[in-house]
């Protein structure tokens, strides 16, 4: 019997040394799963706090490496990134980009927004205002890649990855949207793919590796998603996302989950508009090949017609209509695609499609067999995701507030960060069940981090660690 335990501490002692760690946006490969524990269920200031350490702005999340935890922020003019110590939290060096450039965003956006990634020793971090920088563990600078000004209506969000020994950074925006391989040893540009045909998008690719060949890029963006070899080559794609994407995609085995929301795309919104022929026909009064806010009927009128009108020019031409036009006809969902496909994969690998509750911001995140969805309001919806059928609806009567923090999950337990600054911890289970709401008191946006048994939550002003302290 102490045979027996000795034996099994020694494996939680090895299994917790190589403990993958969160090391990008959502952890390992954007699943926000880091199934280690133990993970405590009530925290706070006074409760299993094993440090806390103040912060200047920020909504990127912290990303891990064996001893360092990186963020980035802005203060008085600078776009920082930090390094702090992870057994202390206590701030090692932080380091400003060489320039700040003041772009237009959301107000919920931030100018710190993107999380930054970590090879294990260095730190690669991009920021709208400026482009990529990479420093080193000592917080010696790399290389920088200045980036933009960048034609995103609501600011720029998508955090960089790596894959297959390459730095990806999406920069899916109005005008002129790519997407980027740098060789992460010296920020040289490898590749840049255009992306015509996608708008401002926010979501944060993650990586398929099947257990033959190479590994595919996923990317979501306005109305399709695509899966890109680590050269630049597309493989597959697939229609019927909605507008704008947020939310990152989950991988799980063969299968990928997604959820992406846009205003007007619940399904009883659909509008049918005609096509660009008909519509200058029939409203381009001045004859300018273009058709502005005045001469088009008011009840075809977009909500934010500046976020439709691209290059800004006051009018819509045919490309703006037409991405106009899908945008009407696009439907807000969660789905789930089997992966592994090649060329147009629409028909062939959409597994299902739930069109209920979809969360605004909020990542999905699949955990034990359950796939999580937390919607502003507090309401949480869990589904099957062989089926995709509900297994439970419901609403979190504590913490009926926004949530724009990913969940994140380990240990039997699914955590919800709200705007408000209240994580809700629920239990592991399709008829999931609130174990506790802990309210830290400040805004929560940033998804947490989970790694060896800690939670790592930043507020508006600090990062804590929480821990299992009490026994
Ligand atoms: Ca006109
Ligand atoms: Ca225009």
């Amino acid at each position: 019997m102490l045979r027996g335990c000795l034996i099994a501490c020694a494996l939680s002692v090895l299994a917790a040394a190589t403990a993958s760690d969160w090391t990008r946006f959502r952890g390992p490969n954007g699943t926000g799963v880091a199934d280690e524990g133990p993970l405590p269920v009530s925290f706070g200031p006074e409760t299993n706090l094993v440090w806390e350490t103040p912060l200047p702005r920020g909504k990127s999340s912290p990303v891990l490496t064996d001893t360092k935890i990186f963020l980035t922020a802005h203060e008085d003019g600078k776009l920082l990134t930090i390094a702090l110590d992870r057994a202390t939290g206590r701030e090692l060096w932080r380091r400003a980009a060489p320039s700040r450039r003041v772009e237009r965003m959301h107000r919920l956006n931030d100018e710190a927004a993107p999380t930054p990634v970590t090879d294990g020793k260095n730190v690669f971090a991009f920021f709208g205002g400026y482009g990529l920088v990479s420093y080193d563990g000592d917080g010696a600078e790399r290389w920088t890649l200045p980036l933009g000004p960048f034609t995103n209506y609501h600011g720029m969000g998508s955090s960089p990855i790596l894959a297959g020994g390459k730095l990806i950074l999406v920069c899916d925006q109005d005008l002129e949207a790519y997407a980027l391989a740098i060789d992460p040893s010296n920020g040289e540009i490898l590749w840049k793919r255009p992306r015509p045909d996608f708008v401002h998008s926010f979501s944060t690719p993650v990586v398929h590796q099947a257990a033959t060949g190479d590994p595919v890029i996923v990317v979501p963006g306005s109305y399709r998603m695509t899966g890109y070899s680590t050269d630049g080559r597309e493989v597959w794609r697939l229609d019927g996302l909605s507008y704008q994407v947020k939310s990152g995609p989950v991988v799980h085995g063969d299968r990928l989950y997604f959820s992406g929301w846009a205003v007007g795309g619940e399904p009883g919104a659909r509008l049918e508009l005609p096509g660009w022929d008909e519509v200058r026909d029939r409203f381009d009064s001045n004859g300018d090949g273009e058709i502005s806010q005045s001469e088009l009927r008011q009840d075809w009128h977009p909500n934010n017609w500046a976020m439709h009108d691209r290059n800004k020019n006051g009018t819509m031409d045919t490309r703006d209509w037409a991405h106009y036009r899908a945008r009407r006809i696009s439907e807000n969902s969660c789905m789930a695609i089997r992966l592994g496909g090649t060329g147009d994969v629409t028909g062939s690998h959409l597994l299902w499609r739930y069109q209920k509750s979809i969360p605004e911001v909020a990542s999905p995140v699949l955990y034990r067999g359950v796939l999580y969805l937390v919607r502003n309001g507090g309401i949480v919806t869990t589904l099957d995701p062989v089926s995709g059928s509900v297994l439970k609806q419901g609403r979190l009567r504590e913490a009926i507030d926004g949530f724009y923090a990913s969940p994140v999950a380990g240990d039997g337990k699914v955590y919800m960060a709200s705007d408000a600054g209240r994580i809700v911890v629920l239990k592991a289970d399709g008829a999931w069940t609130v174990l506790s709401t802990n309210d830290l008191g400040e805004e929560v946006y940033a998804t947490p981090a989970i790694a060896d048994g800690k939670l790592f939550i930043r507020t508006a002003s600090r990062l804590y660690c929480f821990g299992d302290l009490v026994k």
